[in-house]
């Protein structure tokens, strides 16, 4: 009986060590530990031995069937390697072939409209600043002159996460403007930056995305003033619409942030569903504006008396909209190969003021 274990412990090594695959080794486990197999077919043995017999071949049976079990997953392991390194080479990618090989995906017009705005305004000597999706309460709120009880602080508007262990509870950023409130809290002024970024409301019908983008731009100096922010819209949306001249109406109306706040809208024609942006008798209400107001400078360490600035926020999925005639705002964010062969653009052609925003 030894004599046949260790045999039958030398015929399975032999095997196991070289099984060339996967479904090899399987084939050698079923025949071996299988309800058939031959080390099970010793084992059932055991029933018909003297109790004696029984104590000496029950632990070497046992420990054969382990042995074998082991050396499966060793050799498991080497072939599931071996496979996987053959993947890797088999599927190598070679990034170093021309892009025109494979003009496959194309930038989404959010990117695009986003790198357009960031071209204009480098132009005007705006540097791009970034910040956190998830902001505290002070930055996105606080810090901005809305209060505790001020109703875009409502459930219903803001994402909240859950809090931290000190009652700390974080929020999906509702606006770019804490980019800007961290960007006065580091820098001294002059500031000229603008904010783009992803931006999170509790909202979802056919205008509105519980994620969408938005870009704000601010200006912070000794001396800045209403006519600064009125010249610089207006270099924005004439560059941005790629027209001669754009004629830009101020609206009075109300933000928390800033004082005075107005809304500015672009002359424009409507012209069987589609709009022309520049002149017309239609007005079209594009951004939103004001002078920051004195609390939100106050919060961000600078003295109103010493500091002044301005400060805009667009949405830049209309932005997109208005520009490139794309009607359904949900189709940004479908990820349809078709829309985006469509509407997308070349991966090459990046905007540039010299060579056209758009092309
Ligand atoms: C809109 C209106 C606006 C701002 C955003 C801002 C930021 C700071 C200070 C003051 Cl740090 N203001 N941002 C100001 C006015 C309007 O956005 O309708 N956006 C889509």
């Amino acid at each position: 009986m030894q004599e046949q274990i260790s045999a039958l412990r030398d015929a399975l090594t032999a095997q196991i060590g070289s099984a060339a695959d996967l479904q090899a080794l399987e084939d050698i486990r079923v025949a071996a530990l299988g309800k058939k197999g031959s080390v099970s077919g010793l084992m059932k043995g055991l029933g018909g031995m003297s109790p004696e017999e029984r104590k000496e071949m029950g632990p070497a049976l046992n420990g054969l069937k382990t042995e074998v079990a082991d050396a499966l997953a060793a050799r498991k392991d080497v072939l599931e390697d071996a496979a996987l390194e053959a993947r890797l080479t088999a599927e190598r990618v070679d990034v170093t072939l021309p892009v025109m090989d494979h003009p496959a995906g194309t930038i989404h017009p959010v990117s695009q409209v986003m790198d357009e705005i960031a071209e204009i305004f480098a132009s005007l000597g705006f540097d791009v600043a970034e910040g956190p999706d998830l902001e505290s309460d002070f930055h996105n709120f606080t810090a901005l002159n809305i209060p505790e009880e001020h109703p875009a602080r409502q459930d219903h508007d803001t994402f909240y996460l859950t809090p931290d262990e000190n009652g700390d509870r974080k929020v999906l950023r509702t606006h770019t403007s804490p980019v800007q409130i961290r960007t006065m809290l580091s820098k001294k002024p002059p500031i000229r930056i603008i904010a783009p970024g992803r931006t999170y409301r509790n909202d979802s019908d056919a205008t509105h995305t519980p994620m969408f983008h938005q870009v704000e731009g601010l200006v912070i100096d000794r001396d800045t003033h209403l006519g600064h922010l009125k010249g610089t819209l207006e270099a924005f949306l004439k560059a941005f619409f790629e027209v001669d001249a754009v004629t830009l109406r101020l609206r009075p109306s109300y933000f928390p942030f800033t004082e005075p706040s107005m809304e500015v809208d672009v002359q424009c024609s409507f012209n069987e569903g589609s709009v022309k942006i520049g002149d017309g008798n239609d007005w079209l209400e594009i951004l939103g504006s004001g002078m920051v107001h004195p609390n939100v400078l106050r919060a961000c360490n600078l003295d109103p008396n010493e500091y002044q600035g301005f400060a805009f926020g667009v949405g830049i999925d209309r932005l997109a909209m208005l520009k490139y005639g794309m009607n359904d705002l949900r189709a940004f964010f479908d990820a349809d190969l078709r829309w985006l062969k469509h509407y997308g653009f070349a991966a090459l052609d990046l905007p540039t003021i010299a060579g056209g925003l758009s092309k």
